[in-house]
């Protein structure tokens, strides 16, 4: 599988290359220089077909989501673009080392993979190692031979929500190891040794333990470029990226996340609210929660109305959503707060609602979800 994402003369070259009898892919990325998004196509193109006779390959398969290109190269023609004729020449010269030579037309969206290590390469050109992988090409593999994700997670922690939507929007499997915050599960000897601080979520992968939603999606800073900050999962599965590549865009997503992170979700943790109750009674807790949250929200319906689109801050699902639909749905369901008077935080809300990835991310959807709503 090829993929290249162009703009103003620099491209972004990505190939998937799957070798259905070893089971395995490769994955490798670029950046160079194009003068169109065609010619980046096609440089993506002979870039996999190159490695395809590197590698010995007797045929090979070449899906792009370019279909004029896939047809003509097909047809061993030109694409009837005559600044990109020598590029094809080189291509349809190439192809003549296989005994077998195939281009075929695939969606973008089934292409998404490709799509995101293009574009991740292009803006970031130091990619290329960081993306050679070897396992299933699938949308959720980790890779054959890594351990499968785990993830310490409650039904209702708004902080594993988060996660688990950033698991499920890029595919990963993981197994679920519920935690039960109110049986005060997060404090046994064993837990503490993941997360010394006893929260949720804890995500082991490998031997890598990240014990803070931030330390998975945010933290990990990329050496490529001081002024860009990588999120860990986005580092290690490029696939559907948490950050937007415009500066302005990144800077009010992390500016949300750290709101809810920072500013909501604190002062509604169990720990707190325990305490208070504790400490001044029962009744001191719904007059608490509804002050702060009601702060918070009232200054996330504020920041957003210049940037909303059908999600947060357009119309692409990034890191600002994977915070908001978690708090909202605790404002809603475990506070049973009224959100009419935020209309783009009740108008994201719904659009959440028909993602599938945030769909199995909520709490009723976990395996620890009580039969009844006791806890
Ligand atoms: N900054 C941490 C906060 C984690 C956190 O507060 N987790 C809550 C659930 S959302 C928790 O485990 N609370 C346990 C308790 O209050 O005892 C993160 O983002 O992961």
């Amino acid at each position: 599988m090829v993929d290249a994402s162009w703009k103003e003369g620099d491209a972004g070259l990505a190939v998937v290359l799957v070798e259905p009898s070893a089971g395995s892919s490769k994955w490798m990325a670029k950046r160079c220089k194009a003068a169109s998004p065609m010619e980046a196509e096609m440089l993506a193109i002979c870039w996999a077909l190159q490695l395809g006779k590197d590698l010995g390959h007797d045929s090979i398969t070449v899906l792009t989501d370019a279909q004029i290109l896939a047809k003509s190269l097909q047809a061993r023609r030109c694409p009837p673009v005559w600044k990109v004729r020598p590029l094809a020449l080189n291509i349809l010269n190439l192809c003549s080392a296989f005994s077998s030579c195939n281009f075929f037309y695939i969606s973008r969206s089934d292409n998404s993979i490709g799509y995101s290590i293009a574009k991740k390469a292009r803006i970031d050109g130091h990619v290329t190692s960081l993306l050679f992988r070897e396992g299933s090409p699938g949308a959720t593999a980790t890779g054959d031979d890594q351990p499968k994700l785990k993830l310490y997670s409650y039904w209702r922690s708004s902080c594993s929500f988060r996660v688990r939507i950033a698991l499920n929007l890029k595919g990963l499997d993981y197994d679920y190891e519920a935690v039960n915050l109110v049986k005060g599960e997060q404090r046994n000897p064993e837990f503490l040794k993941l997360n010394p601080i006893g929260y949720v979520p804890v995500l082991v992968d490998g031997d890598i333990v990240l014990s803070d939603s931030f330390a998975i999606l945010l933290v990990s800073c990329s050496t490529a470029a001081a002024v860009c900050c990588v999120p860990y999962l986005d580092e290690k599965y490029p696939q559907h990226p948490l950050l937007p590549t415009d500066l302005k865009r990144k800077a009010i997503n992390l500016q949300v996340a750290n709101i809810v992170s920072a500013s909501i979700q604190p002062l509604q943790n169990l720990v707190l609210l325990s305490y208070i109750k504790e400490k001044f009674g029962p009744e001191e807790i719904t007059p608490w929660v509804k002050y702060h949250l009601g702060n918070g929200f009232a200054a996330l319906e504020g920041l957003l109305k210049n940037y909303a689109g059908r999600y947060a801050t357009g119309d692409e699902v990034f890191l600002a959503d994977l915070f908001l639909a978690p708090q909202i749905h605790s404002f809603v369901t475990r506070f049973n707060f009224d959100l009419s008077q935020y209309p783009i935080l009740s108008r994201l809300n719904e659009a959440y609602s028909l993602l599938p990835a945030f769909q199995n991310a909520m709490p009723e959807k976990q395996p620890d979800y009580p039969s009844s709503s006791t806890s």
